[in-house]
């Protein structure tokens, strides 16, 4: 078992869920798994034949009972031997109609025999702690569950089959190389043991570096894909903000109005583009304000821009610039911004030349005219944030930029050091730090902590 899951994980208790969503449907599935698993099911299971062994990986037909003796349902019950199961755990499967009704009695059962229920995600804990999957394949098991978008599941899938992990053994191995030789020098320093100039080493850990380096930038597109481009859509009162969010979600969400002020509160919606969640916000008008509630928009608004990965601040084109137009602007200026100069239906007024520099796109939210204009901006926008890896992997979440990013920090440090010859006591501080944070990365070392982030995020009989 992995370093620290020995104490939080120990298959003498056998856990019991359902894995299926607790509703109506054709097969429900009830899933037991720890050492007691093949005893509890054969305490309540008969088979249709005559002799009843749960053979590994064999499906049998049969009648599910309770305490009680009383029929609860006919199942097929799957058995799994250790390690050659999920969890790698003695593992039952047991396949039964998908009624909540019975589902339920079938755990009961388990239960009363001494099985307890499985926290979220626990199946899948197990399966980590007998090393079966490491902590990003935990995570892509996840993301894959909740994966909305085909690229969201593409992404996942590529994660489960370990992706990430390859990529980062080869760094860690190479590491430990470095590490070990430098460690020799230190043990065997009158012995005359070789230890390489500074300068090649230093040479061996930079590529190590650079590759991680590769790795840290795919999160920008990594998040993007996970959890979806963020869009604030922005500007001064009355210049069709609402409706251009209506167009852009194709739907009649916002209320549209001639009336300043309509919208108050921040709306928000996700699209499906080409895979990639594109999560819109339609925002209060930003301008000086007495008004309490509208106040209240306004601040909102900021907050959602602040969180935005890119603004579309909106400008009327049928009037001119104004010091409101120029607030916004202002106001934007922070966040990588897009400018849509709406009403393109009616005649143009508006003077582009004072907006140098961002990138601008003409539409009507009235009529249509722009709109796909719009999404190709939106598409290059995405495209810009892909780098070369991002086909193939991306890191997906904070807690695995987190680790990347603390490797490489680690490792640049070794190498300054080096560089300034520094002993090398201190740089194989740094040194272990980088293995460190690669191995919390994957799994390879975990604390509670990381475990209680992940985990807590799964649902049951997962
Ligand atoms: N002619 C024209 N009118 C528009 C267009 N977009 C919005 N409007 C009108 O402008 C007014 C304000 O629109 P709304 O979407 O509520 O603006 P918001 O305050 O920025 O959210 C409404 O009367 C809309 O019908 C457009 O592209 N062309
Ligand atoms: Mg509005």
């Amino acid at each position: 078992m992995r370093e620290g899951l020995h104490k939080i994980v120990s298959s003498e208790e056998t856990i019991v869920a359902i894995s299926t969503p607790l509703g109506r449907s054709g097969i429900g599935v009830v899933r037991i798994s720890g050492d007691e698993a093949s005893t509890i099911a054969l305490r309540f299971f008969r088979s249709h034949s005559a002799t009843v062994v749960l053979e590994h990986r064999t499906a049998v037909v049969g009648t599910w009972f309770d305490s009680a003796d009383e029929r609860i349902d006919e199942v097929v019950v799957t058995f799994f031997r250790a390690p050659h199961s999920y969890t790698g755990e003695d593992a039952v499967e047991i396949s039964a109609h998908g009624t909540p009704l019975s589902l339920k009695r079938i755990v009961e059962s388990c239960r009363a025999a001494g099985a307890r229920i499985a926290q979220p995600g626990e199946f899948t804990l197990r399966a980590v702690a007998h090393g079966k999957l490491d902590l990003l394949q935990a995570e892509a098991v996840r993301d894959f569950i909740e994966a909305q978008t085909e690229q969201q599941a593409k992404m996942a899938m590529r994660q489960l089959e370990g992706s990430i992990s390859k990529r980062i053994r080869p760094i860690k191995e190479k590491l430990v190389d470095v590490i070990a030789h430098l460690e020799a020098g230190i043990d065997f320093a009158e012995d005359d043991v070789q230890v390489p100039a500074n300068a090649s080493i230093a040479q061996s850990i930079r590529p190590l570096a650079d590759d991680l380096c590769r790795l840290e930038r795919t999160f920008d597109y990594g998040r993007m894909l996970n959890q979806g481009l963020r869009l604030a859509i922005l500007g001064k009162p009355n210049v069709g903000k609402s409706s251009l969010f209506n167009r852009l979600v194709a739907a009649d969400r916002a209320i549209v109005t001639d009336i300043p002020g309509t919208t108050r509160d921040v709306l928000t919606e996700t699209v499906d583009m080409d895979g990639v969640p594109l999560r819109f916000a339609d925002t209060a008008g930003v301008r000086q304000t007495s008004d309490q509630v509208e106040k209240i928009g306004v601040r909102r608004t900021l907050e959602t821009l602040a969180d935005a990965d890119l603004a579309l601040v909106v400008l009327d084109g049928a009037g001119s610039i104004d010091d409101d137009d120029r607030h916004v602007l202002e106001k934007a200026a922070a966040t990588a911004l897009l400018i849509v100069i709406n009403k393109s239906d009616l005649p143009q007024m508006i003077e582009t030349a004072a907006l140098n520099g961002a990138r601008k796109i003409s539409v009507s939210a009235k009529t249509g005219q722009g709109l796909s204009d719009l999404r190709d901006a939106l598409r290059a926008f995405l495209l810009e944030r892909k780098t070369d890896l991002a086909d193939d992997l991306v890191l997906t979440n904070e807690r695995q930029h987190e680790s990347v990013v603390r490797a490489g920090q680690a490792m640049a440090t070794a190498v300054d050091a080096l560089e300034r010859q520094v002993p090398h006591e201190m740089v194989l501080l740094d040194l272990y730090g980088a293995v460190g944070a690669l191995d919390e990365l994957t799994g390879e070392v975990v604390t509670e902590d990381i475990l209680d982030r992940i985990f807590s995020t799964f649902c049951i009989g997962k």
